[in-house]
């Protein structure tokens, strides 16, 4: 198996955590990126693969695929053990919805920070900050009761990992002494988790960027 991610990549790093999560014999190469010129010239795997020319891209045999989602339904499928979906149909229904969240409702309002740079005397920016607030609030109450997202671990606690990570690097951070917080500890505690994180971090400080509190 070859993932295709890049150093700065959310949705790669998702997959690259769910490949690690699996204990998947795969290689990780990461695409040419840089910060001036992002993902040019694009891997020629990747623009073979996938018409939007963008990564995570997953290769496996004949299985060629990407998109972060469709990623983690094929290592689902093929490598069922350990789940990463929860067992029931409703709780699965559950952590789908809210792994699509993070990547549909919750990440644009990152995307308007990385816009923005953050800029605080931007009216776009304070929306995104009160549109994550909230957000942070909501999985706050959710995870009142429970350790996970959807109670298991999954993949909806993978993707909500790497969302939160680069809007905190964007300034938007949540209360320190909210469940969440207790949440992100048990995430960075996961030997999946941790690397991929660190990773993406040391990458940050690298480019003289600062990388936010782990
Ligand atoms: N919905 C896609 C999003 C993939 C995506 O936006 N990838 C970014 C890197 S995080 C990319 O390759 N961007 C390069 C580009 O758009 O040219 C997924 O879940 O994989």
């Amino acid at each position: 198996m070859r993932l295709l991610s890049g150093p700065l990549s959310m949705f790669g790093a998702k997959a690259q955590i769910a490949v690690a999560e699996k204990g998947i014999d795969c290689e990780v190469e990461m695409v040419p990126f840089s910060i001036k010129d992002r993902y040019s010239p694009t891997h020629p795997d990747v623009a073979r693969i996938n018409p939007k020319k963008q990564i995570p891209v997953l290769l496996h045999g004949a299985v060629e695929i990407f998109v972060s989602t469709q990623i983690f339904e094929y290592l689902e499928d093929r490598f069922p053990a350990p789940a990463l979906w929860p067992a029931s149909a409703e709780s699965r229904a559950f952590a789908r919805l809210m792994e699509l969240k993070s990547d549909e409702v919750f990440f644009p309002s990152f995307f308007v920070l990385l816009q923005t740079l953050g800029d605080p005397q931007k009216p776009e920016t304070q929306s995104a900050l009160a549109t994550i607030a909230a957000y942070y609030a909501e999985m706050d109450a959710l995870l009142a009761d429970r350790d996970y997202i959807a109670g298991d671990y999954s993949y909806a606690d993978i993707a909500f990992m790497c969302v939160s990570f680069f809007t905190a690097f964007m300034g938007g951070v949540p209360d320190p002494d909210r469940q969440l917080a207790a949440w992100r500890k048990r995430m960075m505690a996961r030997a999946a988790v941790a690397p991929v994180v660190h990773a993406l971090a040391l990458y940050l400080t690298e480019n003289r960027l600062k990388a936010p509190a782990l």
